[in-house]
């Protein structure tokens, strides 16, 4: 019999394409061999062209549905992305507290890949005084880095996230332009390591849910942070790389690639 899956404890909103937020981070953490643990955080509906609404989960309910969970279950890490309200975030970090020895990862989500705000001005705040300082590895993309960190310069925002506390940032490059997404990973003493990709054409819905996903599933499994970094990237890349289109809108990745390559058909 092979041994239990690591258990990962994912707060998330819920997005009804399964394309990003807490439907990728389930299929991510299952295809990366752990068992997720999910608190609904926000409800949106949307569809593969962009979010029509988001509603928060009251703060009441997001703490009744940790502490149920945490009461009973052992996690190997947190993952952090929509939080819906800066009550939430608030909820959030008194249970990330009373778990200090769990890693945490945060995807600070301000908006959707397409633009549409999914944090307001307050949830910021609370990212940056409350949940910033207690996350093992912080997975903001340029634009979201330059916000916490004050508008900054990269460099300047990482260090100023690093001073509030976390314990590695991964500044993701997607966003800039360019035939490479690059990628940098600093601690306190500067630039851990530093990634390449080539980019892949096309605009992707939830590429970074599963990168962040990807990052708690290999640290619930064990590896360091750099190198759970390393293969979160890797993993996130192939399902970049076999990505479709189920709608008319944006590519949504393939979290289960490896079960539906040519090699695996019967
Ligand atoms: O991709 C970030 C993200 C996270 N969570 C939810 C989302 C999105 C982007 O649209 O809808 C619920």
């Amino acid at each position: 019999m092979s041994s239990a899956p690591p258990i990962v404890l994912t707060f998330a909103g819920s997005d009804p394409t399964g394309g990003a937020g807490l439907q990728a981070d389930l299929l991510t953490l299952a295809s990366m061999g752990c068992h997720p643990l999910s608190v609904v955080t926000a409800l949106t509906a949307q569809d593969t062209h962009g979010v029509a609404a988001l509603e928060p989960v009251d703060a009441r309910r997001v703490r009744e549905q940790a502490e149920r969970l945490l009461a009973d279950i052992q996690v190997a890490a947190f993952k952090l992305g929509v939080l819906g309200s800066a009550a939430n975030a608030q909820a959030i970090a008194t249970i990330l507290a009373d778990h200090a020895d769990v890693p945490v990862v945060l995807d600070p989500v301000l908006a959707s890949g397409r633009g549409d705000p999914l944090a307001g001005e307050d949830l910021i705040a609370a990212l940056r005084e409350l949940l910033v300082p207690q996350a093992t590895v912080i997975t903001p993309n340029t634009l979201e880095a330059r916000r916490l960190g004050g508008d900054a310069g990269l460099v300047e925002s990482a260090r100023r996230l690093l001073a509030r506390g976390a314990e590695y940032v991964l500044v993701t490059g997607g966003h800039e332009p360019g035939s490479e997404v690059v990628n940098t990973l600093y601690d306190g003493g500067g630039v851990v390591r530093e990634d390449r990709w080539p980019r892949l054409p096309g605009s992707y819905h939830g590429s970074g849910c599963t990168l962040a996903s990807a990052i708690a599933a290999a640290l619930a499994n064990g590896l360091a942070a750099p190198e759970a970094v390393r293969d979160a990237q890797e993993f996130t890349w192939q399902t970049l790389a076999a990505a479709f289109r189920p709608g008319a809108g944006q590519l949504i990745p393939d979290r289960f690639f490896w079960a539906r390559e040519s090699d695996n058909r019967g």
